[in-house]
C-alpha cells in the first residue's frame, strides 16, 4: 500500500512533466529550443527599433521582408523541434528536434547578421517626404 502511495503519484507527475527522465533530457532538447526562441526574441525585439521603421519608410522595405523571410524560417524550424520533441515515436525524434532547434537558432541568427548588414546599408539622412509649400500669411 505504501508503495502504490508512493508510485502512482510519481509516475503521474513524470507524465506531466511529458518526458522520461532517462532518454529526453540526454539530448537536451528544451535547452536547444530556448536558445532557439531567445535568438528569435532578440530579432523581432530589434525590428521594433527606430531604425528597422526607418528601413520600412527609407526605401528597403524588400530587405525588411527579407529579414521576416529568415525568421520565419526559424520558426518553422523551432515549431518542427517542439513537434518531435513533444510527441516523440522514438530516440531519432528526439534527435530530430535538436537538429531543428539548431536550425532555428542558425536562422534567427542569420536574420539578425543580414538586419543588422542592412540598416548599415541605410542612407544617413533619410529622405523626408516633400512637404508641400503652405501659403506666406502677410
Ligand atoms: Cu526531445
Amino acid at each position: 500500500m505504501a508503495v502504490r502511495r508512493f508510485l502512482i503519484p510519481s509516475f503521474v507527475a513524470i507524465l506531466a512533466l511529458g518526458q522520461l527522465p532517462s532518454t529526453a533530457n540526454a539530448f537536451g532538447c528544451p535547452k536547444s529550443m530556448a536558445e532557439a526562441q531567445a535568438a528569435i526574441d532578440k530579432v523581432l525585439g530589434d525590428m521594433k527599433g527606430e531604425m528597422s521603421k526607418q528601413m520600412k519608410a527609407g526605401g528597403m522595405a524588400a530587405e525588411f521582408i527579407l529579414v521576416h523571410a529568415l525568421l520565419d524560417d526559424a520558426k518553422m524550424f523551432l515549431a518542427g523541434a517542439k513537434h518531435n520533441h513533444t510527441k516523440p515515436q522514438n530516440q531519432y525524434d528526439h534527435a530530430r528536434a535538436i537538429a531543428k532547434a539548431r536550425a532555428a537558432k542558425g536562422s534567427a541568427e542569420a536574420a539578425d547578421i543580414y538586419h543588422f548588414k542592412v540598416m548599415a546599408m541605410m542612407p544617413k539622412t533619410p529622405k523626408m517626404p516633400k512637404m508641400p509649400k503652405m501659403p506666406m500669411k502677410k
